[in-house]
């Protein structure tokens, strides 16, 4: 833990104000440097009273996903023990690609408050509004064979169906990698990976969930298909509190996926999902065709009944 986390812990102790000389012989630092830590979490946006004689005492956090405040909801021993934290980035799913190549380790996120290029598959845009909803990318390091690499996203659309479940929301499950509410996208992931000849070297979890978002925070065309918790519920959300929640559920199938395999995995997603027996109409890059679906197989990839014959979709948009 930093020390600006450490600092926090002090003033979260109770209702009192803390005194600078209790925290300064607490952490064997000097009174100024207590108060250097003071003004710089005044510039990370926290407001703190100073009360003559008695200390400091905090008033008021800011809306920010700053990694210890993520670290307050976030217990796993793998997932979210180290976080990258920008303000600003291009794509978290680029940053956190760039640290996994230089060996960072397995379960290291990477957070934003805004994406400057945000992607979604076949570099779609993300829309990513500045202190808004989620944008966070995990480097994951299963012991796999690429073929098996496509459930990996799985695990996103499982651990934020359940966090919504958890918040009271009732979400459905969208192949490959949308988690809806009322028929809305709430949540996408992409999956980038880096492979050897026969294991992935790592993959790149990106997770971009809506949580305060309103509809002008959005692209007009993108506005109709979207939606946030705070859309959802009129109720506004502690995203660190969320983002936190997510990566603990991500770590527990994760765990699955390493102690039972990718099969499990997509066993979980396809109950889940509910898909079996539905017609959908599924977009290519050239083509669009409809089918019964007959769930996934144990590589992630659709199957729909077309015309008799079993077709097995690896990409594509899916409408229901
Ligand atoms: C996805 O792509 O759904 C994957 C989105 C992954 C975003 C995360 S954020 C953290 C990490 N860093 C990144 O750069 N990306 C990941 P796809 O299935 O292709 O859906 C993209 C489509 O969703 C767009 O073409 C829009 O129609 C719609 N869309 C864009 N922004 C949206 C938003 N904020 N909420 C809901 N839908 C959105």
């Amino acid at each position: 833990m930093n020390r600006v986390a450490e600092i926090l812990a002090f003033l979260r102790t109770g209702e009192d104000a803390v005194s600078g000389d209790y925290i300064s012989s607490c952490l064997a630092i000097s009174r100024t440097a207590v108060w250097k830590y003071m003004k710089q979490l005044e510039r990370l946006g926290y407001v703190i009273e100073r009360a003559k004689g008695r200390g400091y005492r905090l008033m008021a956090a800011p809306d920010r996903v700053y990694p210890w405040e993520i670290a307050r909801h976030c217990h796993g021993s793998v997932i979210g023990r180290e976080i990258v934290y920008h303000d600003s980035i291009d794509s978290t799913n680029t940053a956190a690609f760039k640290i996994a190549l230089n060996d960072s380790k397995d379960g290291t996120c990477v957070i934003a408050e805004t994406q400057r290029t945000g992607r979604g598959r076949l570099q779609r845009k993300w829309a990513s509004p500045y202190g808004k909803n989620l944008y966070v990318s995990v480097i994951l390091r299963p012991r796999l064979h690429p073929l098996h690499s496509y459930p990996v996203t799985f695990l996103s659309s499982l651990a934020v169906s359940d966090t919504l479940f958890s918040l009271g929301l009732k979400p459905t499950l969208k192949w490959p990698n949308d988690v809806l509410v009322n028929g809305k996208k709430i949540c996408g992931t992409l999956l980038e990976l880096s492979t050897e000849a026969e294991m992935i070297r790592f993959v790149v979890v990106g997770i971009g969930l809506n949580v305060n978002m309103t509809k002008r925070d959005l692209p007009a065309e993108v506005r109709p298909k979207a939606t946030s918790l705070l859309l959802e519920t009129k109720k506004h959300y502690e995203r660190a509190a969320v983002c936190g929640i997510v990566l603990d559920n991500l770590e527990v199938y994760y765990r699955v996926l390493q102690e039972r395999g990718v099969e499990e995995i997509c066993r979980l997603w396809e109950d889940r999902a509910r898909i079996r027996g539905i017609e959908m109409e599924v977009s290519q890059m050239d083509s669009t065709f409809r089918g019964i679906s007959e769930g996934i197989d144990r590589y992630g990839a659709l199957l729909l009944r077309h015309r008799g014959k079993l077709i097995r979709v690896i990409a594509g948009d899916v409408n229901i």
